[in-house]
């Protein structure tokens, strides 16, 4: 069966699931927020990882309606850390292009924040660069519409893609995501270091948020920490975990 009929019948069968992945100050180690991560198990094919399936949901577009399950089900998940005592923490949600083409995403939004509960102020939505370059007045407004909720909005993947200076402030975008692939190597590749210094100046400069994500090592950690980079997200830290899980990692700290 082609992996798209699959994944079709995955979002009716629940065979879809959502992790989370803490995000920490990286000044004394608080979690402030926690990023919601599709998670797939076929009963044929096991797991099968984002980085293959997402792509399949987008050329399909079955990621409109996966990407609905997944603002709905996570803004219930954050409420229901809060409402069982956890402090308050930023939920951040990856979004696909298609879904900002298609109709019926800022209704989805809205409906999953009042369903919910959860204040808009909680929820951030994770763009990527080449969304904001593709359909521009649409995207504008579909934007304008979202800050008008009250919801955040940040740049994932920042630098990798066609980035334009000119969008951070058309677009009043709160965070930028330093790229995983610029921290890698980001204690021991100068470019690297460069780059990622480089970003965290703009978004201070812009008066932006600025975290950097796949921080593996205390070196990687000491670098971005010295070079004012506020928040960070990792193995390091933890990975993505099941929400049993990550309500238990909170706990601990
Ligand atoms: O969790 P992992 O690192 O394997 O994720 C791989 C890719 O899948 C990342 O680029 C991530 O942004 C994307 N991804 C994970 N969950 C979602 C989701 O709910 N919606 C969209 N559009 N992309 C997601
Ligand atoms: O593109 P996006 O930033 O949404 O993707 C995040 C992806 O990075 C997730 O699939 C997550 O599992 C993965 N990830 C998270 N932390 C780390 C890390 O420290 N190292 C590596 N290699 N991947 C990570
Ligand atoms: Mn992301
Ligand atoms: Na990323």
């Amino acid at each position: 069966m082609m992996l798209q009929n699959r994944l079709h019948q995955a979002l009716y069968r629940a065979e879809l699931q959502l992790h989370y992945q803490p995000q920490v100050n990286a000044a004394d180690g608080r979690v402030t927020g926690v990023e919601a991560l599709l998670r797939w198990r076929n009963p044929e094919l096991g797991e099968v990882p984002p980085a293959r399936f997402i792509p399949v949901a987008e050329d399909c577009g079955l990621i409109v309606p996966i990407g609905a399950w997944v603002i709905e089900q996570s803004c219930r998940q954050a409420q229901a850390w809060r409402q069982a005592g956890l402090p308050d923490l930023t939920l951040s949600v990856n979004l696909s292009a298609l879904q900002f083409r298609r109709a019926g995403l800022i209704e989805t939004i809205a409906g999953a924040l009042e369903r919910s509960g959860l204040p808009p102020q909680l929820l951030e939505l994770e763009l990527t660069e080449s969304i904001l370059l593709q359909d521009v007045e649409n995207t504008l407004e579909a934007v304008r519409q979202l800050k008008a909720m009250g919801v955040r909005l940040s740049i994932d993947d920042f630098g990798t893609g066609y980035s334009s200076l000119s969008y951070l402030k058309r677009f009043a975008v709160d965070r930028l995501k330093i790229d995983q692939s610029f921290v890698r190597d980001i204690s021991t590749d100068p470019d690297d270091a460069a780059i990622a210094r480089a970003i965290i100046q703009l978004a201070h400069s812009l008066r932006l948020g600025i975290i950097a994500e796949g921080v593996e090592t205390q070196e990687q950690l000491a670098f971005l920490r010295e070079a004012g980079c506020s928040e960070v997200q990792g193995y390091l830290f933890s990975k993505p975990l099941p929400p049993a899980e990550l309500e238990a990692f909170l706990r601990r700290r």
